[in-house]
């Protein structure tokens, strides 16, 4: 199967949900939460990340989470990320008891495209303080693909995670995980990187975007958003409308798209300094608001 036909699964499989111009989507992927040990790169942006999504859940904003959320290349079981970030898993069920979480697969989480692991990790937690099991996500199901339909134009929004334009990462995302868990995860204390992400590696971070673009001006240019490669793109209309979000675990802040008011906009969130010493969370606009429409182009 070739990188085009892979995409073209995943929007055919794709869940798909109507939207407006009153509709509000916070756009996160590649959060690689970990279990806060030395390889856990999310551990660094925990606090910002926590701020920013109660920010969008305090908003009314429905969170789309584009795959590579939980590091389960790194960890083998989901308990020990879920014990190390137990208020933001407490904040994402906030979200889904209201229908307003959706979530897509990775390559580092590829395991939950089975929906026995799922309903084994995800369905329930053990609460310590009752001593029972309780709902987390009861009834949860990871997609490849999700696709918002604009009620009144018709405008598709075609989001998925990206690794299914590399290879490596998709037919062979078992072997990569071996090798993250035997070699790179040790290595990764000395600043060495696994070489085969495209994170890291800038030429298959241009294949993989080379690709993407080819599959979305073969397909009528779709408004498409991808994570993965953990590079921001926001292109001006009349470009290829081709986006992506970034990821949660630059060094010191997290990128992610908004949707809101019919519009796309790039944003950061990040700790800043103030006068006397205290530390701040704060929002920055990278990009847009740009007008959502204004990237069809038929
Ligand atoms: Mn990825």
């Amino acid at each position: 199967m070739s990188s085009q036909t892979r995409i073209s699964k995943a929007y055919k499989t794709a869940r798909r949900i109507p939207f407006n111009d009153h509709s509000k989507f916070i756009i996160f992927s590649d959060c690689h939460r970990g279990d806060n040990s030395f390889a856990d790169d999310f551990a660094n942006n925990r606090n910002i990340y926590f701020h920013a999504l109660k920010h969008y859940y305090k908003e009314d904003f429905t969170y789309c989470e584009l795959g590579d959320g939980d590091e389960l290349w790194e960890n083998i079981d989901f308990k020990s990320i879920f014990e190390a970030h137990q208020n933001v898993y407490d904040l994402m069920r906030l979200f889904y008891n209201e229908d307003r979480l959706y979530r897509l697969v990775g390559n580092h989480d590829m395991v939950y495209q089975n929906q026995r692991f799922v309903e084994k990790n995800l369905y329930t937690y053990f609460n310590k303080v009752t001593g029972k099991e309780e709902p987390l996500f009861p009834g949860i199901s990871f997609t490849e693909g999700l696709v918002l339909t604009h009620e009144e134009t018709g405008q598709e929004v075609f989001m998925v995670h990206g690794h299914q334009a590399d290879w490596w990462n998709y037919r062979g995302w078992r072997f990569n995980r071996f090798m993250v868990r035997a070699l790179w995860r040790q290595l990764q204390v000395f600043g060495i990187g696994d070489p085969t992400s495209p994170a890291k590696n800038y030429r298959e971070l241009i294949k993989v975007e080379r690709r993407t673009k080819k599959w979305i001006i073969d397909n009528n240019n779709i408004f498409t958003i991808i994570g993965h490669t953990h590079r921001p793109r926001f292109p001006e209309p009349g470009e290829i409308a081709f986006f992506n979000d970034g990821s949660c675990v630059h060094p010191r802040s997290i990128t992610g798209l908004e949707i809101e008011n019919g519009k796309i906009s790039l944003i950061k969130w990040q700790i800043s300094t103030t006068e006397d010493g205290t530390l701040k969370v704060i929002r920055i606009l990278l990009e847009g608001p740009q007008k959502i429409c204004d990237y069809k182009t038929d």
